[in-house]
């Protein structure tokens, strides 16, 4: 009787033990899913992955320079500006994008979100996705990579330019 017990005891720790691990194990897979890298843009609506799109695919856009002058937390700055226009990559990934959504959520690694209208986006060289910044790469959050910006040129304030570009929310 107290073997059979002692065999029960051990029988649940084993158990207890190895769903700890599982949850240990897929937590991390989870948190790893989660990190998206700066070196790309992943388009999303709601819970679907529209498309992903790398900084390589991006500079073969066509490019748009846009001088500019940004009035920020560091005052005024002066900027040579290289990217492409927001509605290139949309119609690169998906032509239907401009048609099916009306707002555009702009997300950075640091979680740092903004947005911008589906209108503003069809306005002609309005919303930029930058890539370099008097002719030199954009750095990443941790100055290791290259990484991507977007600029409203219509706009007088930095407030919308949302750094480190990781995603895009569709609306
Ligand atoms: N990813 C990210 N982008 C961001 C921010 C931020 O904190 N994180 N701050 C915004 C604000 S409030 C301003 S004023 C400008 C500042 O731009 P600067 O750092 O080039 O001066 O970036 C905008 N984009
Ligand atoms: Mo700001």
């Amino acid at each position: 009787m107290a073997e059979q017990k002692s065999k029960l005891k051990t029988a649940v720790t084993v158990m207890v033990v190895l769903l700890v691990i599982l949850v240990a194990v897929f937590g991390y897979l989870n948190a790893k899913g989660e990190k998206l890298n700066e070196g790309q843009l992943r388009i999303t609506a709601g819970n679907h992955i529209i498309g992903e799109i790398t900084l390589e695919e991006i500079r073969k856009l066509p490019a748009v320079n846009k001088k500019m002058v940004i009035n920020s937390t560091g005052g005024l700055t002066k900027h040579k500006f290289t990217g492409t226009p927001l509605l290139e990559v949309f119609n690169y990934v998906d032509p239907d994008i401009v048609k099916d959504y009306k707002r555009v959520i702009t997300v950075g690694v640091d979680k740092y979100t903004s947005g911008v209208d589906m209108e503003e986006v069809l306005q002609k060289n309005n919303v930029l996705l930058i890539y370099e910044d008097n002719g030199m790469p954009l750095k990443s959050k941790k100055g290791d990579q290259e990484t991507m910006r977007i600029v409203i040129v219509n706009d007088l304030y930095g407030q919308r330019f949302t750094n480190y570009m990781v995603e895009i929310q569709l609306e």
